[in-house]
């Protein structure tokens, strides 16, 4: 696997030239200027022309030619033998994978097989056009992905309040004039739910403009230092923070819907709930004084234009869904729902919500065997899988597929499903290196490199904070012999159908369909568009094609078919009531509550083997508050042992005042000493997983999300 770097080859006479491409490692798809020559790589920098990103990148940016360039990096397909992994020729290797596949449903029945989508399938158009082509055939329900380790009360709410999965209304950060945050750090993240390029420029606009922005986390992080105010919360206690601001919004007569009064249903209903509440006593329990809860509540609602917005320390919790409607209904019942400055539905120019192809999703239309957890959109909670591996009986998996995944290490009791892959028959991995997960596999299908294939950001200009629309040429050539991942999954639907003897339609290529998507899109010829947008058209400008800042679309964009907004769904004041009951248990709480922690040069689990964004200090400490450590008589540095109900974990401890008491933060995504897997440097940056302390019967229950932070820990001397 050390084979001579190819960007050595070339020479001095070799021209250079430019390419523009979209960075395809985060949400915030910034534009990128590569120079080259030959096959070598000469720099990567932002690019200027990019209407969304404007030249802004981060560190992370410049690791694309370091994955692309590392050795460990696996090029052909690895079938696992007794004598450890051999190279085989695709043909053998998608052979195999359908024969052991159809083999394993045909003895045990469809649900025996399983697949799990990992995040940078989103960041590959080819995996969101092709992947679920691979096992479509074999019918299976067991479908898993990282959305139930993360967006998925997001999807939840927006099925239910607007009718589709992706019609999530987007900060309009550019013209806001009071901003919200609640459990984010975009300037770690750089946004998630919200594509958001330059984040720091664009609140310092904000911010210039004579806005503000309040930042709600158990962290003072990164965002907070550029922040205008920033309040500690209890982990998991955001329901109770916002529900006080609703309240007082209601109380004092500030509810003012305005122009969405006319099709928005139920906002008598959660009025009437929430009345019910006393903000001393969500004060308490969220640790927010009550006047600072009114302060905000009214500052929102003064606002010209407001946006509040919560991330992945609002959904990974075990009030996700509830939080994140109450976000919802903050926005509309002050009126900032579809207006400039508040938040807004982009119009992408491949439209994948209003399009015959659009899944607009289903909820509990099946349960998951063991625990009945309910499937959204045809996915089961990740949470489960593990014990639908390990639970004999009809409809037990045996055997897996996994894609862009690293689920050993970034779903809750990584631990147990590290056991659980052991015991499968038959694993395949689509996935460029053999690392926790797919040292489990069978056979490894590794696919060409980001920088190998085009791209087009099919889902995330549907999250941008401005419409812009970009198409990314291959910046080298496929290497001979080497596969797209959407050709793998093309080839492995194929053979599989050929064995079970049913009709494989042979589907046109990831470009076809973005050339057809932008035709009949909303600034298409075929819907009569000035623009006439077509691939062609994107090609001529590489740095992408500006269309202009988010506009007011209600109710026309609403998917429900009667165009109204259901603002109050019932599962949700459900599980409202639930929270008013266990508001007091959660207060004699005595444990230390555990949160993530995302830094700019780590990305998940799978980045840690570019040396250029490992090298420094450690960033996989525990951060404790010192009080708690003077309390266990714990020193600054030591090692610790950190327990919970799913595992532990020894760590070094760092003393931070970062974290409030009671508080404590541990990275996800590290954990890189387990046997067997081949990413050398980052099995020497090694680190522990968070996710072998996270608990799989933790959740947010009404979503069945995994509830990855405020996990209750305690902490000892090691
Ligand atoms: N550099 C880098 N960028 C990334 C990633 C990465 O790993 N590294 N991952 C990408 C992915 S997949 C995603 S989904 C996005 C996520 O994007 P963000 O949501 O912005 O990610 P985090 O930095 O984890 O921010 C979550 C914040 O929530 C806080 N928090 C934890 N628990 C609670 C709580 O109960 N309440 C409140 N109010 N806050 C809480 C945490 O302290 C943390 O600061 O980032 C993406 N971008
Ligand atoms: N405790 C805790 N856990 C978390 C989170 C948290 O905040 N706290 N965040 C959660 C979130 S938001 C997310 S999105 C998940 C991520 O969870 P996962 O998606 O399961 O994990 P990743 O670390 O993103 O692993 C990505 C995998 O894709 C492979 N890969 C990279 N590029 C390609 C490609 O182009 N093609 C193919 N085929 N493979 C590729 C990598 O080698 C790696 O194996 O983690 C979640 N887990
Ligand atoms: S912010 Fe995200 S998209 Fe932009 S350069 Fe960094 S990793 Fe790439
Ligand atoms: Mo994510």
């Amino acid at each position: 696997m050390t084979q001579a770097n190819p960007a050595e080859r070339a020479t001095e006479t070799t021209p250079e030239r430019t390419h523009f491409r979209a960075c395809n490692l985060c949400e915030a798809i910034c534009g990128l200027e590569i120079r080259v020559r030959g096959t070598e790589i000469l720099s990567i920098r932002g690019d200027d022309a990019d209407p969304l990103s404007r030249g802004h990148i981060c560190p992370k940016a410049v690791a694309l030619k370091d994955i692309h360039q590392d050795p460990d990096r696996l090029r052909k397909p690895m079938r696992r033998t007794a004598d450890g992994w051999e190279e085989i020729s695709w043909d053998a290797a998608l052979d195999l994978a359908a024969e052991r596949l159809v083999a394993i449903s045909q003895e045990h029945g469809a649900a025996s097989i399983a697949a799990y989508y990992g995040n940078p399938n989103v960041h590959n158009y080819g995996s969101m056009t092709h992947g679920s082509r691979a096992l479509a055939p074999l019918k299976t329900r067991n479908r898993y992905s990282a959305t139930s380790v993360d967006q998925l009360p997001h999807q939840l709410l927006a099925y239910w309040m607007y009718g589709h999965q992706l019609l999530l209304p987007i900060a309009d950060i550019d013209r806001c004039d009071y901003f919200l945050v609640l459990g984010a750090n975009p300037m770690a993240s750089n946004g998630s739910l919200m594509t958001v390029p330059d984040f720091r420029a664009r609140l310092k606009a904000l911010q210039a403009r004579g806005g503000r922005m309040v930042l709600l986390d158990p962290r003072r992080t990164e965002t907070a230092e550029v922040a205008d105010a920033h309040h500690f919360i209890r982990p998991g206690t955001d329901a109770a923070f916002l529900l006080g601001l609703l309240k007082t919004i209601f109380d004092e007569g500030l509810a003012q819907p305005g122009k969405l009064a006319p099709f928005a249903d139920g906002i008598e209903a959660a009025a009437q709930a929430i009345g019910a509440f006393e903000v001393e006593a969500l004060s308490v329990h969220c640790g927010i004084p009550a006047e600072t809860i009114r302060r905000i509540a009214r500052e929102f609602a003064a606002a010209k234009c407001a946006a509040a917005y919560g991330r992945i320390g609002v959904s990974i919790q075990r009030w996700g869904t509830l939080s994140q409607w109450l976000i919802q209904l903050l926005n509309i019942v002050t009126g900032n729902l579809d207006r400039e400055g508040g938040v807004l539905f982009p119009q992408p120019a491949v439209d994948m919500i209003d399009s015959p192809a659009s899944k607009p999703g289903h909820f509990a239309s099946w349960k998951s065997r063991v625990r009945g957890l309910p499937e959204f959109a045809g996915e089961l909670p990740v949470a489960a899988l593990a014990e639908e591996i390990l639970t004999p009986g009809e409809g037990q998996i045996r055997a897996l597929l996994t894609s862009a995944g690293n689920p050993v290490l970034s779903t809750p009791n990584g631990a147990q499903l590290d056991r659980a892959l052991d015991s499968l028959e038959f694993m395949v991995s689509v996935d460029i290196y053999l690392n926790e997960t797919t040292r489990h596999a069978d056979l490894i299908l590794p696919p060409t490199s980001a920088l190998e294939h085009d791209h087009y950001d099919l889902i995330f200009h549907v999250f941008a904070v401005r419409n812009t629309a970009r198409y990314s040429e291959p910046l080298f050539d496929k290497p001979e012999g080497a596969l797209h991942d959407w050709e793998i999954f093309e080839g492995l639907g194929a053979r599989i159908a050929q064995r079970l003897g049913v009709k494989h339609q042979p589907s046109p290529r990831p470009d076809q369909i973005i050339d057809m998507g932008l035709r009949s899109g909303p600034y298409g010829g075929m819907r009569k568009h000035p623009l006439d947008l077509s691939l062609t058209k994107l090609k001529q400008q590489p740095s992408g094609i500006d269309l202009g800042p988010l506009l007011p679309s209600l109710p026309q964009r609403l998917q429900h078919a009667d165009k109204r907004i259901r603002c109050t769904p019932p599962e949700v004041l459900a599980e409202l009531e639930s929270f008013a009951s266990e508001l007091p248990e959660a207060l004699v709480d005595g444990a230390l509550s555990l949160i993530g922690r995302r830094h700019l040069r780590s990305n998940n689990s799978w980045m840690h083997n570019s040396a250029r964004l490992v090298k420094g200090p450690t960033r996989h400490q525990l951060l404790m508050h010192p009080q708690d450590l003077a309390a266990r008589g714990l020193l600054d540095g030591s090692a610790v042992r950190i327990r919970s109900r799913a595992g532990e974990v020894v760590v070094k401890v760092e003393s931070s005042d970062e974290v409030m008491p009671g508080v404590v933060s541990l990275p996800h995504g590290w954990g890189h000493d387990r046997s067997g897997t081949r990413m050398g440097v980052a099995q020497a940056h090694a680190g522990a997983s968070n996710n072998d302390l996270t608990d799989e019967t933790y959740l947010d229950r009404l979503s069945g999300n995994a509830a990855l932070n405020g996990v209750p820990v305690t902490v000892e001397a090691a």
